[in-house]
């Protein structure tokens, strides 16, 4: 008998995925990701296309959500997020996703989870991944999830309803520590880096160090190979001493190049996530990266413009699209700042809903 489960397809901030309701699947992560593979590649996990799948043969949407009704006391909503990585046969979970996440309340709406607010509804949501917490606010103008609005993104077009997406708890997500080599700066392969996990595993490293502007477009600095396998030596040297351990099959660190803003931003950015290059910047890695920038005494000093306006705590941080904006609640009392929540407003709209068929056999 052909089988199929039901999903919806989001586009959330800059990314699309599939969002499934978790009593759908199988609860075993082995057999959930057996259908989710089959879902998103059908019978050709290796093909980087997709072509049996649902999947957008892109990293950025190669993405899936896994929501629940939490039982957490903190919570409304449980989110987890499965990387699939195109072309690879496999799934990663040891990321987050930020532009997924703005799926997920409207997501938890449209399938009655949890009830809706009469002029917007406020919702907590667990991250699985990381076990932290994201409050996110929607309208909801008479009861109704709406995605039509005023607010606008780069690296998504149009406008629409703004997702508001504040952060708490996410220092050393993935890596245990901010700074999860125990320096600001270390040295490896001759070329000076700031590892740093303030919501994702970023890589810093200065564009001009390994030769490059930094303004490049994605698809210049992909077709550098020499490039490309600097990058990734470096990478595979740091998973270990970022506590990420062997990190040839997981899609962090990002690798971020960072160089002087030519706008308005605090910085400029490149990232590869970790062998493609973003569009844009991904959520929780501009979070960090901002975090990165303000820290005296990571690779960014030289780097960085301050904002005139320091106490907005407003950071912009400019990616190939355009920039993104992200407000840091910092505590400054220590010597080293802390970051205690971090702000930041996506869009969504809902593309699709349907049922997923499977392979026979799955
Ligand atoms: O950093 C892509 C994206 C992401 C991740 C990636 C993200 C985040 O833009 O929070 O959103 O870095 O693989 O979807």
């Amino acid at each position: 008998m052909r089988k199929s489960i039901p999903f919806m397809q989001i586009r959330g901030g800059s990314s699309k995925g599939l969002f499934f309701n978790a009593a759908d699947l199988p609860s075993d992560t082995t057999e959930k990701d057996h259908i989710l593979l089959a879902a998103m590649c059908g019978l050709g996990p290796d093909d980087p296309r997709q072509i049996d799948g649902l999947g957008g043969a892109d990293p950025l949407t190669s993405k899936v959500a896994v929501v629940s009704i939490s039982e957490r006391d903190d919570a409304d909503v449980d989110y987890e997020f499965v990387q699939v990585v195109p072309g690879g046969e496999r799934t990663d979970r040891t990321q987050n996703c930020g532009n997924i996440l703005a799926g997920v309340v409207p997501f938890a709406l449209e399938t009655r989870m949890i009830p809706a607010g009469d002029h917007e509804t406020v919702a907590r949501v667990f991250m699985v991944n990381s076990s932290s917490i994201c409050t996110v606010r929607i309208p909801t103008p008479g009861g109704q999830v709406t995605y039509a609005g005023d607010a606008r993104i780069d690296g998504a077009p149009g406008t629409a309803a703004p997702v508001s997406c504040n952060y708490a708890d996410i220092t050393g997500s993935t890596c245990g520590s901010l700074f999860p080599t125990g320096n600001l700066i270390d040295t490896i392969d001759g070329v000076e880096v700031t590892c740093i996990d303030n919501g994702m595993p970023v890589v810093l490293l200065r564009a001009s160090d390994l030769g490059k502007s930094g303004y490049e477009m994605p698809s210049e600095l992909e077709s550098d190979a020499d490039l490309k396998e600097r990058l990734e030596g470096i990478r595979l040297r740091v998973g270990n001493v970022m506590n990420l351990g062997n990190v040839r099959d997981k899609t962090v660190p990002k690798m971020t190049l960072i160089s002087p803003p030519r706008a308005n931003g605090l910085v400029s950015t490149r990232s590869f996530i970790p062998h493609r290059v973003h569009a844009a910047i991904g959520v929780l890695a501009a979070v960090t990266v901002a975090t990165g920038c303000l820290i005296p005494g990571t690779i960014a000093d030289s780097v960085v413009r301050m904002p005139a306006e320091q106490d907005s705590h407003r950071y912009v941080i400019e990616h190939p699209s355009g920039d993104v904006s992200v407000s840091l609640n910092l505590d400054t009392s220590g010597d080293v700042p802390l970051v205690l929540e971090a702000g930041i407003i996506r869009t969504a709209r809902a593309l699709s809903r349907g049922e997923v068929f499977l392979p026979e056999g799955v």
